[in-house]
């Protein structure tokens, strides 16, 4: 473990149940590094203020920092307006915004709406509640065998009646990477409204908004080694210009009239109702700070590494089958045990000091074409190494002695 990971993440350093702790839980939410912490417990112990809101100099100072943080979020995906980087509450969040505030603008009765079956609940349930409202439909695209995006039953669905693509680029069950460049193409092509959710993407690839030639984008900050609470949605500014608020609420309004009715804010601040969370939109621009100084090229080289060692090292368990291995992947891996509930597993895991996660993933939809209840997920951060690929292992070994 080199010196600025163990510095900067000290849970690297900790114990779990008296054993030393491998950490395998990052598409769930990524460790945190110790500057994200600092630069939040500053804020709150001695610069504490509101934003957007005071003339004095915290007030002003804190309004600052925080829209640095905008900017540094539009370079971290490439957007051309910073304007059209809104904070949100999390990747649910931003996908619940655009559900309704442009579902309620442009989804009609017979409209389809394409989700696919890999997607996360948050990419499902919010589509699913905006269609039942208009009387859309949701058409779902397949996944082939190896349980990538079937990219021919994709193009098959393509028709005039069309009207949203939600997609994932990262799977957060398989670590599977989506065809969505060669996806969102096709659907621009058919004048197809495309939102991406990059929650798993963010902290392992590169996203260039300009490049990727979506319309919305949404991740977390904590997937991404910044603080819970707090996330971003981007959209093509135009668009976002057109749409109605998501919410209503201070910072959001130009003018409030209890006669006259009320006027919105231009961008972000229409779609930013009440208080902000400051201290972690501080701490997010920490972590994009820290990602910054690895870089993507380091974070993606050890993200291989792990995923190819990870991948020999799991395979060699007799009766372990990991749900989609061809690549392109992220090292997250789904996978069961034969004859081992994945609860039974986790359990074992749990004393041994592995933390990952074992249930159903909020993808129910995917667990039923996996022809599964529940999975185990190890999936790993640029913080984890060979030893805690050794200690997965042995843990599951001890697992499957005691149970098998
Ligand atoms: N989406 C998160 C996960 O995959 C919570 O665990």
């Amino acid at each position: 473990m080199s010196s600025v990971w163990s510095e900067q993440f000290p849970m690297l350093n900790e114990k779990m149940n008296g054993k030393r702790l491998a950490y395998l839980d990052s598409a769930a939410t990524a460790l945190k590094p110790l500057r994200v912490v600092k630069r939040m417990e500053d804020y709150l112990l001695h610069h504490t203020s509101n934003v957007h809101r005071g003339i004095y100099k915290l007030s002003e100072d804190n309004t600052a920092a925080y829209e640095v943080v905008r900017g540094q979020v539009a370079k971290f995906i490439n957007a051309q307006d910073v304007e059209s980087v809104i904070f949100t509450k999390g990747t649910t969040d931003g996908l619940n915004c655009v559900a309704r505030s442009w579902g309620s603008t442009h989804l009609s009765a017979n409209d389809e709406i394409l989700i696919s079956e890999l997607e996360h609940h948050a990419n499902i349930v919010p589509w699913q509640m905006i269609a039942l409202e208009k009387k859309a439909q949701i058409k779902v695209i397949p996944l082939n065998e190896e349980l990538q995006i079937d990219l021919e039953a994709f193009k098959n669905l393509l028709n005039p009646k069309v009207k949203l693509l939600a997609l994932t680029m990262i799977s957060n069950t398989l670590g599977v990477i989506t065809p969505y460049k060669e996806m969102i193409k096709l659907a621009k092509a058919h004048g197809i409204t495309v939102v991406l959710d990059a929650a798993q993407a963010a902290p392992h690839i590169p996203l260039d908004v300009q490049d990727l030639g979506c319309d919305f984008l949404v991740f977390s900050a904590h997937k991404v080694f910044g603080p819970n609470g707090v996330g971003i949605l981007w959209g093509k500014k135009d668009l976002l210009d057109s749409l109605p608020p998501y919410q209503g609420g201070g910072n959001m309004i130009s003018t409030v009239s209890l006669t006259n009715g009320t006027t919105w804010n231009k961008l972000p601040e229409k779609f930013e109702a009440g208080t902000p969370v400051i201290a972690e939109v501080l701490g997010f621009g920490e972590a994009l700070k820290f990602v910054d100084e690895v870089g993507f090229k380091e974070i993606m080289r050890l993200d291989e590494d792990l995923n190819h060692q990870a991948q020999i090292a799991l395979q060699k368990i007799p009766g372990l089958k990991i749900f989609g291995v061809k690549s392109p992947k992220v090292a997250t891996f789904g996978f069961e045990v034969s004859g081992l509930h994945p609860q039974d597993l986790g359990s074992v895991l749990d004393k041994e000091g592995v933390a990952i996660r074992t249930g159903h993933h909020c993808t129910q939809p995917l667990m039923k074409r996996c022809e599964v209840s529940a999975m185990a997920r190890a999936s790993f951060g640029p913080y984890n190494t060979k030893e805690d690929i050794q200690q997965l292992v042995q843990a599951i070994e001890k697992a499957c002695r005691l149970f098998l």
